[in-house]
């Protein structure tokens, strides 16, 4: 695979920020796996701020996918939904999308409803972390489908090309055929095992871990 300067950079953001950390952590999926991407920890104004650059131009390169309002789902999927409509907004296209967000409670009083800002309409485009098993990104299927919207496709920094919940495809392939939409990931598993083995050194030993954990959950293309 061609590792691309951007996704070098982005992985060393990750690991500078702490994001992208390395040991025993438990999935959601209750895989046990030797890293852990925590957009949490994008956890400051410039960091947020260079994050929504990477998602704005994971977006920009695909001039195929069309789409009229990002949808970031709650919790994770809020701060970066709204850093990538400022980054696009001023960034080079300038231009400027409407965005929306879900609130996990609903609300029985005042404006109501479960969406807050733009309302979720026409083809939506999905902002979210991580894809895993694809469980949190059924879950905003849902709620669009819920709202009458369609899919434009879901974008997010990384892509841990993980077996689905029903086939030995990855999560990812899944999500494509089942909705017929397009998957964006600013970087791979596959991105970083290749970046970790250049740098070497202490992160050879991790390289190696995250291939046992990918000879053991990894999707089957
Ligand atoms: P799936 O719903 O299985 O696709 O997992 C995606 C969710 O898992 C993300 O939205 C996160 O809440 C969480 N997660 C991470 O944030 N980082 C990881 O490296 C792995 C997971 C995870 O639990 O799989």
């Amino acid at each position: 695979m061609v590792l691309e300067q951007y996704q070098r950079d982005f992985i060393d953001f990750a690991i500078a920020n702490q994001v992208l950390t390395f040991g025993e952590f438990t999935l959601k999926s209750g895989r046990q796996s030797p890293y852990f991407f925590n957009a949490g920890k994008f956890n400051s104004g410039s960091a947020l701020a260079k994050l929504g650059q990477y998602y704005a131009a994971a977006i920009e390169a695909r001039k195929d996918i069309s789409y009229d309002v990002l949808f970031g789902p709650a919790y994770k999927g809020i701060p970066l939904a709204a850093a990538t409509v400022i980054s696009l907004a001023t960034g080079s296209s300038g231009r400027d999308v409407p965005y929306s967000f879900n609130r996990k409670e609903k609300k029985d009083h005042g404006e109501g409803g479960s969406i807050v800002g733009a309302p979720l309409a026409g083809n939506v485009l999905v902002v979210d972390d991580v894809i895993t098993a694809g469980t949190a990104i059924r879950e905003s299927m849902a709620i669009i489908q819920e709202a009458g919207a369609s899919l434009a496709g879901v974008v997010v920094a990384i892509d841990r090309q993980e077996r689905g919940r029903e086939s030995e495809r990855s999560a990812i392939q899944e999500i494509e055929s089942e909705y017929k939409a397009p998957v964006i990931a600013v970087v791979t598993l596959s991105c970083i095992v290749e970046y970790l083995r250049e740098k070497g050194g202490e992160y050879t030993a991790m390289a190696e871990r995250m291939e046992d954990y990918r000879a053991k959950y990894g999707a089957k293309y």
